[in-house]
């Protein structure tokens, strides 16, 4: 139950993901090439539902990708059904306080740290895993490190709670939303503008002072790298439909002229 997102962040190494949104099983087998090290399955802006997001989980992890979730709702229902599918990361959008970033963790992680349900599912090979040698308890412990809890800052008020937020035992991290940030700050899109750039800064320290990783997404190439050398641990670049057709665009544009 190793997770390479969070070896990369204990070692000092960067790491690299994206959101797939064209929800298909070879796309993501054919990601694992690349060398992005997760892909997140989207039940937040995409049509996908538990059943299909969970074969998606068991798709990556298969190829050798950390499979990561972002769920659609703060609720124990989507948080446990993808964690027992075996999802590597959760991101959580949409969070605003710390009542409810503890109302995650007990969904999320087990006692004591929070309150997650038990059965034996494909999170730990249905009872026969490896982390099971030192039983049930050994299990549980293993579940809690590597199973990483990223709520998302993208609301006004969660960049208010930020630091209470990244306080918590059971708050891995933190995922930034950088568009509902922008529109929550009355500037949409406008990443340039200088009360963005200072919220970025905000949670980026909230998170580091708290030995936590910090996730930005982005929409560039150029992009990652100016977040990678600001000191973010990891990015996520795109969704995989949107470099797709934006490379078909490129094909187009240079071919046909
Ligand atoms: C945002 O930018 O709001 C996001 O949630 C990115 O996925
Ligand atoms: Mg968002």
């Amino acid at each position: 139950m190793e997770n390479r997102v969070l070896e990369k962040f204990h070692s000092g190494d960067k790491s690299l993901g994206t959101f797939t949104h064209l929800l298909s099983a070879p796309a993501i087998e054919a990601l694992a090439y690349t060398g992005l090290d997760y892909v997140i399955i989207d039940m937040e802006h995409s049509p996908i539902a538990a059943e299909h997001a969970a074969e998606l989980v068991g798709v990556a992890a298969g190829a050798g990708l950390a499979p990561f979730v972002r769920v659609d709702a703060i609720e124990r229902s989507p948080v446990l059904k993808m964690l027992d599918a075996g999802a590597a990361g959760l991101i959580v959008p949409g969070l605003e306080t710390a009542e409810e970033a503890k109302r995650l963790v007990e969904y999320a992680k087990f006692a004591p740290l929070g309150n997650r349900g038990y059965c034996p599912t494909r999170d730990g090979g249905w009872g026969m895993a490896e982390c099971y040698s030192e039983g049930l308890t050994g299990y549980m412990e293993r579940a809690n490190a590597n199973t990483l809890l990223l709520p998302q800052c993208e609301t006004a008020s969660c960049l208010e709670n930020i630091d209470a937020i990244c306080a918590l035992e059971g708050v891995d991290g933190i995922f930034i939303g950088p568009y509902d940030l922008s529109i929550a700050l009355g500037i949409p899109g406008q990443f340039g503008d200088e009360r963005h750039i200072a919220a970025v800064a905000r949670i980026l320290e909230a998170c580091h002072s708290h030995g936590k990783p910090a996730v930005m997404f982005c929409g560039t190439v150029e992009a990652a790298k100016g977040y990678f050398a600001q000191g973010f641990d990891s990015v996520a670049m795109s969704l995989d439909i949107d470099v797709l057709a934006g490379a078909f665009r490129d094909v187009c544009r240079i071919a046909l002229n």
